[in-house]
């Protein structure tokens, strides 16, 4: 991509209304622009962050065995009324009338309307286990959205459900989706913490939470230093002892809680336990037959009776992770993208634009690296070389290529290394062959 032809309206003030770091600089970046309170506009940057955040999520998931479907953003009030949530949820549902009066709902989230379709297409426990998921919008009315997408009004989720003939089955997928939330966040560069966590208007009596520690988390946590040397699990073996064994060994009792509020307590624990704020990225639910029952979704079972449904619900916070991953990855001079999030590879910069060595040099690197199929933004503007090294900086892209005509004489160009600050003088295909191999 050009710089010339695309749209990036970065802003080189700190706008006023952002708080925390994350917000001020996915404004500063030009990666969203604000509709209204909690409802934001995803600009070409910030939409390939998005979509990178997407992919991994739909890979993992597709890799454990989850199927995706889209499911329509506004239910009917009447499934809702079914399962018994319709009064229950409170305001921060927003509800709507159709010309017809009917009541309608912006969904907050979609256990309702999955049990539905599940309930009317599956009889038999041969069609058992699945698990469904979608990424979709879900909207909630909350009484304060603030920090920009991390608590937004209408925001993107990756939800699943499973579908189990009995509890031990229900555990089993609850447990594949427990290890596949860790790895699908390692691949995004963080190292999020499982903590156990209350279920509240969703239900059911398991259910973990997934923290990534920063600064300005919502919640304090405590947790294990021994946790952040865990490795991710591989795929590989997923039958049921060994999708236990992962799940034990990273829910052991004290790993880590949102409930040391007792300093005593803390003492028992002693010096291993360090106490952090997080902020919440993914949210799994085991719930049993709540929806289930109330909805009438059964199956014919093996000995030809009536099997009321296990089920499980699973959340990823897809546009929250987008402020998530900027908290925990960034300096003084703007973001820092992990390498499988950054909406570009690479950013080259042409240093003195309309000298021929530096535009031909340019062109030659641009289009190999396009070849070679390493996402570049080219900055081909005629503009001062310190405005566009500080804008490169403030995108956060992994590598900067700096061509000036100085290092051309010797046939060098610079190398820039964004997480580490590292600079390179290098001939252009060392810098290639540098790039390629991360
Ligand atoms: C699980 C999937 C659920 O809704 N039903 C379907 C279950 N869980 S949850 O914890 O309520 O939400 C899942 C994740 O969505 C993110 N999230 C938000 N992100 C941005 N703004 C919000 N207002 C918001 N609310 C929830 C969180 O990452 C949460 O873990």
């Amino acid at each position: 991509m050009r710089r010339t032809s695309f749209f990036l309206p970065t802003l080189r003030e700190n706008p006023a209304e952002a708080q925390i770091v994350s917000h001020r600089l996915m404004l500063r970046a030009g990666m969203v622009r604000q509709a209204s309170a909690g409802i934001y506009s995803w600009l070409p940057l910030g939409y390939r962050v998005l979509q990178r955040i997407e992919n991994i999520i739909r890979e993992e998931q597709n890799a454990v065995g989850c199927l995706e479907m889209l499911m329509p953003t506004i239910q009917s009030a009447d499934l809702w009324r079914e399962s018994g949530r319709f009064d229950g949820y409170g305001r921060e549902m927003l509800r709507i009338k159709d010309r017809h009066d009917r009541d309608l709902l912006y969904g907050p989230t979609n256990e309702e309307q999955i049990t539905e379709i599940f309930r009317d297409a599956i009889s038999s426990y041969r069609d058992l286990p699945r698990v469904l998921y979608q990424i979709q919008w879900k909207f909630r009315d909350e009484v304060r959205p603030r920090f920009g997408v991390m608590r937004g009004r209408e925001f993107l989720m990756k939800d699943a459900y499973s579908f189990d003939l009995n509890y031990q089955s229900a555990k089993r997928s609850y447990n594949l989706m427990f290890m596949s939330y860790l790895r699908t966040f390692g691949r995004m560069g963080l190292k999020a913490i499982p903590m156990r966590a209350d279920t509240g208007p969703i239900g059911g009596d398991l259910s973990h939470e997934f923290i990534i520690l920063a600064e300005t988390g919502e919640s304090e946590v405590f947790y294990d230093k021994n946790f952040l040397t865990f490795e991710t699990p591989f795929i590989g073996d997923l039958n049921e002892t060994a999708l236990e064994e992962c799940f034990s060994k990273w829910t052991h009792p004290y790993a880590a809680t949102k409930e040391l509020h007792d300093p005593n307590k803390n003492e028992e624990l002693g010096s291993n336990i360090l106490s952090a704020r997080g902020i919440e990225v993914g949210h799994i639910f085991y719930f049993g037959k709540k929806y289930s029952l109330a909805m009438g979704a059964t199956v014919t079972g093996p000995e030809g009776n009536k099997v009321i449904l296990e089920m499980g619900s699973y959340g990823i916070g897809v546009s929250r992770l987008v402020g998530a991953i900027i908290e925990a990855s960034h300096d003084e001079f703007g973001i820092i993208w992990p390498d499988t999030i950054a909406p570009f590879s690479v950013g080259l910069i042409n240093v003195a634009v309309s000298n021929n060595d530096c535009d031909r040099e340019c062109e030659n690197i641009y289009i190999k690296l396009r070849d070679a199929g390493i996402e570049t933004l080219y900055d081909d503007r005629n503009e001062r070389a310190g405005g566009k090294f500080a804008e490169m900086d403030l995108i956060g892209l992994p590598w900067q290529i700096i061509v000036g005509p100085k290092g051309l004489k010797d046939g060098k160009v610079e190398l820039k290394r964004r997480c580490t600050g590292e600079h390179l003088e290098l001939s252009i295909e060392n810098a290639l062959t540098r790039i390629s191999s991360t």
